[in-house]
């Protein structure tokens, strides 16, 4: 067996042997903060499309939040919308061209608290796009507010003594609230706060694109990201952070899939 000597430094430098960058990424450097999630998640989702094939087969609609810069990093057809409306959008696309892989990139401000309407009536009617929450309990582009999915006792900007269910309200869930309705086919929440959550992520995401695919209806994807910018801690203590507020109310896996897993797309 080939031991590696960890008693002493390495006699030669690390060496880069391969490009581990997805094709659909132009840069791997980015402007939002450090520690940040979000980019770990889109990273993830284009790896998937390009899985899929589906790279010059998709079109990405992009709500506000500090994901949306990368609609300036991603080289994939895309559009922003007003802040919320991504879905009906998506509707609009995906009836002109049934045949794409029409996908949302969305907040949990965008979505959960803008755009709740929009996602719940599209749901509802079963259209066959993907949607995308990345869920970091705040409107972290604004500067850090509480949205609808903030986890009580949270501190945010306008919430500095933590999230009070009494004077707030409670966190809305959207993944478990689409569950339960008619015209979702895929319902799944991931996590990017470690290697192990990044990878059942990547599982939960191809499925998301593959089912609306093949006609089932709509998913809906949540996938948790670290804001610690907007959560007062700093860039390494986000991802612990994250689990420890978040991740206690937003349980991790599959909430729903009315399909088999075999299932692959052939664009
Ligand atoms: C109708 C409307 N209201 C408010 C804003 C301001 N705004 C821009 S980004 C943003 C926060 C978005 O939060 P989220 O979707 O959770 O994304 P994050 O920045 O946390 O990634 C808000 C409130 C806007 N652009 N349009
Ligand atoms: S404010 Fe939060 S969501 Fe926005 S870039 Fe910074 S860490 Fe990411
Ligand atoms: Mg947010």
């Amino acid at each position: 067996m080939n031991v590696i000597d960890t008693s002493r430094p390495p006699e030669r430098a690390a060496a880069k042997v391969a490009d581990f960058k997805p094709s659909l990424l132009l840069s791997e450097n980015h402007h939002l903060c450090p520690g940040c999630g979000e980019p770990v998640a889109i990273r993830l989702i284009l790896e998937v499309i390009q899985e899929l094939n589906l790279t010059q087969n998709n079109v990405c609609i992009l709500g506000h939040g500090c994901y949306g810069s990368f609609i300036m990093q991603m080289d994939v057809d895309s559009t922003l919308c007003l802040h919320g409306r991504g879905p009906a959008v998506a509707t609009g696309m995906k009836r002109m061209r049934p045949d794409v892989a029409i996908w949302t990139l969305q907040g949990d401000g965008d979505m959960a608290s803008e755009g709740l309407a929009e996602i719940m009536h599209t749901a509802a009617r079963g259209e066959n796009i993907t949607c995308f929450m990345l869920n970091n309990g705040v409107f972290g582009d604004t500067g850090g507010q509480m949205t609808a999915a903030s986890v009580v006792g949270q501190r945010t900007k306008n919430t500095i003594e933590g999230r009070d269910a009494a004077y707030h309200g409670n966190p809305i869930k959207v993944a478990e609230i689409l569950a339960n309705m008619d015209g979702t086919a895929y319902v799944a929440r991931g996590s990017v706060h470690n290697a192990a959550s990044i990878n059942a992520t990547r599982k939960l995401i191809r499925k998301a694109f593959l089912r609306p695919m093949h006609g089932h209806g709509l998913a809906l994807m949540e996938i948790l990201t670290m804001c610690p910018t907007g959560w007062f801690v700093p860039p390494g203590q986000g991802a612990e952070y994250m689990m420890e507020s978040l991740g206690k109310v937003y349980g991790l896996g599959e909430l729903k899939d009315v399909a088999s897993e075999t299932e692959t797309v052939n664009p």
